[in-house]
C-alpha cells in the first residue's frame, strides 16, 4: 500500500512492441503498466517453484467415482498430505463423474508428487494443477 511509483521507459525493437501492443489488447489490459506487472509476478512465481518456495497451487480432478476403490485411493491421499491440503470442493457432474478442486500450500516437489499420486489413478479422466504463489513476495 502507498508504495512509490517509478516511471520508466525502456527502448526495444519495433517488432516485439508491436507483439506487446498485441499481447496487451488480447489480453484486455487497459494499460501496458499493468501488463508488465503481471509479467514480472508471472516470473517470480516461476523462481518461487524453481527455489523449492512455499508455493500456492489447486489441483482440479475429474473422475469416475464408480471406479473400484478411486474414492478411498483419492481420501487416502488426501490424509496422506493432509498438511498441504488448505480446502477441497466436490461436485457431484453426473451419476457417474465427479470434479474435485484441492487448494495445496507446501513446497513444489510435495505438491508436485501428491498431484502425481493422484492423476495416476484409474477412472481419473482430467487432471490440473495450476502454478500459483502464497503472494507474500509479489507486492
Ligand atoms: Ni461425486
Amino acid at each position: 500500500m502507498g508504495k512509490k511509483l517509478i516511471r520508466l521507459s525502456l527502448s526495444i525493437e519495433e517488432p516485439l512492441y508491436k507483439k506487446l501492443e498485441k499481447l496487451v489488447r488480447e489480453d484486455g489490459y487497459s494499460n501496458r503498466s499493468e501488463f508488465v506487472r503481471d509479467m514480472i509476478r508471472d516470473r517470480l512465481v516461476s523462481d518461487e517453484w524453481a527455489a523449492g518456495e512455499e508455493i500456492l497451487s489447486t489441483i482440479t480432478l475429474v473422475y469416475d467415482h464408480t471406479k473400484r476403490e478411486l474414492n478411498e485411493k483419492l481420501m487416502d491421499l488426501e490424509h496422506r498430505f493432509y498438511q498441504m491440503v488448505m480446502a477441497s470442493t466436490h461436485r457431484h457432474m453426473s451419476e457417474c463423474l465427479c470434479a474435485e478442486m484441492i487448494m495445496v500450500k507446501g513446497k513444489p516437489d510435495q505438491v508436485k508428487e501428491f498431484f502425481n499420486e493422484m492423476r495416476k489413478q484409474r477412472g481419473v479422466l482430467h487432471s490440473g494443477m495450476t502454478m500459483s504463489s502464497t503472494g507474500d513476495k509479489l507486492d
